[in-house]
């Protein structure tokens, strides 16, 4: 093996690394109906629910669902009936803005540290370090706000052996789970951010975590051109976790980032990708259990092979299920991205298989952002 680049993820955290991580912990939702949300989940996603809280054990404010796909962990949350800060912060969420997600957690091995970091380079305080302890152990967490009300919850786990945390007790599958994952891991999660301020968030994710920029971003060109959106990619060190934030484009039509802002109620988690081994089967199952996928025009197809190259699947089977290829220096995606998951025009998931090409699509903007604008339209918004 020759083959190195400078996207190669380093194996073990760097001794100078300000802000070591080991991964996302969780993506914790606030939702309406957290029962309702796990059967979706389950059904729909191919998760596996893995733990509860709720009124049986002990929890009368809130019920949580905790649902896994490999190294993917989502944690749907409802409020039963507001009695604490907490509660009223849950019920004021989903009013506000529906469906969402309220953390993005990280799990690192040092919780205190990571707070401590991050409160000194300027984050603002959510949660103080605390512990959560039960007869698997403790966590420490501690939180920090990220735009909108979004916030950063540090989970230190590694002395806990539970099912999710203390508090939670371990369930069994909604329903029996697929036999083969649909995902295994979350690849990167995006938040979309007002007008201006892009660039404020990525420093803050530069000072604050000490990530760094990677190098695709889509710039003012594509932005008037067709995507209608300015984006830019931080991540770790080892691109463990990686944060792609969007702000809406002044460009000929309303962009998708003023109609989210609009339904969400300000800036907030616009998408989360999810990384699968076969696409294929994935979207297969996915779309037979009634999800719904972004169009894209045959056309799209007709030209793919002369600019993609090889890829694993035939475009034959690309056209049918509609999947999104793109390939770079360092290898190619396919990728594919689903129609919002709630009835505001608001979160969404993608779905994507890596080969070798660290990037996000690029190639695809001008296929992906028509297919939005599409969608835009029937819904009244363009
Ligand atoms: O995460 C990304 O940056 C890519 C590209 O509404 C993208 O998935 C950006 C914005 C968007 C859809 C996809
Ligand atoms: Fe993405």
């Amino acid at each position: 093996m020759t083959q190195t680049t400078h996207h190669t993820p380093e194996t073990t955290a760097r001794q100078d690394d300000p802000f070591p991580v080991k991964g996302m912990d969780a993506v914790v939702f606030a939702v309406g109906n957290a029962k309702q949300a796990a059967h979706y989940y389950s059904t729909a996603f191919g998760m596996k629910r893995v733990a509860y809280s709720g009124p049986e054990n002990g929890s009368r404010e809130t019920a949580s669902y905790v649902l896994e796909s490999g190294s993917a962990r989502f944690v749907f949350t409802s409020v039963i009936k507001p009695s604490t800060e907490w509660g009223t912060f849950l019920a004021e969420h989903v009013a506000k803005h529906g469906d969402g997600v309220i953390d993005l957690a990280i799990e690192v091995p040092d919780a205190r540290a990571a707070y401590a970091y991050a409160v000194e380079h300027g984050a603002r305080s959510v949660a103080e370090p605390y512990e959560l302890k039960d007869e698997h152990g403790t966590v420490v967490l501690a939180a920090i706000a990220t735009y909108g009300e979004t916030r950063h919850t540090l989970v230190d786990r590694s002395g806990y052996d539970g099912p999710y945390l203390p508090g939670f007790v371990a369930a069994e599958p909604i329903v029996e789970p697929p036999a083969q994952r649909f995902f295994q891991a979350i690849d990167h999660c995006v938040g979309n951010v007002e007008l201006g301020r892009m660039n404020e968030w990525v420093e803050f994710y530069n000072k604050v975590m000490g990530f760094t920029n990677m190098k695709e971003f889509v710039g003012d060109d594509i932005a008037t051109e067709y995507s209608a959106l300015m984006s830019k990619v931080v991540a770790d060190g080892t691109l463990k976790v990686k944060f792609p934030i969007n702000e809406p484009a002044v460009a000929k039509k309303k962009s998708q980032i003023d109609e989210y802002l609009e339904f969400y109620g300000g800036a907030g988690v616009q998408h989360i990708a999810l990384n699968t081994n076969d696409i294929v089967q994935t979207v297969r199952q996915m779309r037979a259990a009634g999800v719904e996928f972004l169009d894209t025009p045959d056309s799209y197809y007709d030209t793919l092979g002369e600019w993609v190259g090889e890829t694993r699947v035939p475009i034959d089977t690309l056209r049918e299920l509609k999947i999104l290829a793109d390939r770079d220096e360092d290898g190619y995606l396919l990728q594919i991205f689903t129609k919002p998951v709630q009835d505001r025009p608001t979160v969404f998931f993608e779905l994507i298989e890596r080969h070798g090409s660290m990037g996000f699509g690029k190639g695809n903007f001008k296929a992906l952002f028509e297919a939005i604008e599409r969608e835009q339209a029937r819904r009244g918004n363009l």
